[in-house]
């Protein structure tokens, strides 16, 4: 008898799913009719796969179990976590960059935790500063070093039996971290480049990989990041630090800008909430005000 079990999609190839059913066991799966179609299934996807007995290793995908969250680019169901990574040096951080993946992962309805990664490295000061800057209720973060293996404990303790992604600007670390945490997957990697050489594939496809009890996917990096056309007064409600004051602004959708009575920015002269953090977000919140205006153009 063909056995029934439940599994985790880990990744996605050519109308195959790999399906995590058990510990080191991964099947090859086809899906079953009705399921097929190009986006119907996405790593990350709780299934149910029936096993074939007489060809071990193989299987069908029945049923999509219903899914918690949709992550686009990357395409990747079920996430819980999105490990926002900067490096503290070599690239230097880019804290406008950091508030704009912290607002999408907040858009997408998503926790967001901050790895300063690069910790064995010489950092300047300025750029030290912003772990205590970014220390935001609703932002934990750790710092590690992929190199050394520095703060690994803490990133996978935060990312406990979820479905994580790493995220921000090529050169910060992301597939080192997974490389140090996964081992094989560095060696899946390095084959996989040095075969494409410098006709690299574009369209990498995700995988998850175990990492304690959880998973964790790889994402290619980005020097520039645009925010998704959204109401101005959506942007905000994206920064966790300006929840408490806003309620004493004098105006209902205070935009913290400059409408008197704002508590957000008497927030900012007492020192409560960094000026850097307030700044850009005057500078996001003009460039939203700005593609809203033309958004029918
Ligand atoms: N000293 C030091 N170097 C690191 C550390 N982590 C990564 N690196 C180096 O930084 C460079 C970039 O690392 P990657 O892991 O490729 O960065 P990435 O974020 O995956 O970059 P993309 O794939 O381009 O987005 C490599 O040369 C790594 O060896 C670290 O903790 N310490
Ligand atoms: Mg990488
Ligand atoms: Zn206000």
């Amino acid at each position: 008898m063909d056995a029934l079990r439940t599994g985790r999609v880990v990744q996605v190839i050519a109308g195959f799913y790999h399906v995590a059913v058990g510990p080191g066991e991964t099947v090859m799966c086809r899906a079953r009719g009705r399921l097929k179609g190009a986006a119907s299934i996405y790593p990350g996807d709780l299934v149910r796969v029936l096993l074939f007995e007489d060809e071990p290793g193989t299987g069908r995908v029945e049923e999509v179990l219903p899914r918690a969250s949709l992550l686009q680019r990357p395409a990747v169901a079920n996430v819980t976590r999105v490990l926002v990574v900067m490096a503290l040096a070599q690239p230097r951080p880019q804290s406008f960059l950091l508030d704009r993946l912290l607002v999408l992962t907040h858009l997408a309805g998503l926790e967001p935790l901050i790895v300063w990664n690069k910790a064995d490295l010489e950092a300047e000061p300025e750029s030290l500063a912003l772990i205590d800057i970014y220390r935001v209720p609703g932002y934990p973060s750790v710092v590690v070093s992929a190199a050394t293996g520095r703060g690994m404990e803490a990133l996978v303790a935060s990312l406990g039996d979820g479905v994580g992604v790493l995220a921000g600007p090529s050169g910060a670390g992301k597939s080192s971290i997974l490389n140090r945490l996964v081992p094989e997957a560095a060696q899946e990697t390095s084959t996989v480049s040095r075969k494409s050489g410098r006709g690299r594939h574009t369209t990498r496809s995700v995988r998850l990989c175990r990492v304690g009890d959880g998973w964790l996917a790889d994402t290619p990096g980005f020097s520039r990041l645009d925010l998704p056309l959204i109401e101005p007064r959506e942007l905000p409600a994206t920064y966790p630090e300006f929840a408490e004051p806003a309620r004493n602004c004098r105006y209902d959708g205070c935009l913290h800008a400059s409408e008197p009575g704002c508590a957000v920015r008497d927030e900012v002269e007492r020192g409560t909430i960094p000026p850097l953090r307030y700044e850009q977000y005057r500078r996001l919140l003009d460039e939203v005000i700005e593609a809203y205006r033309n958004r029918y153009r």
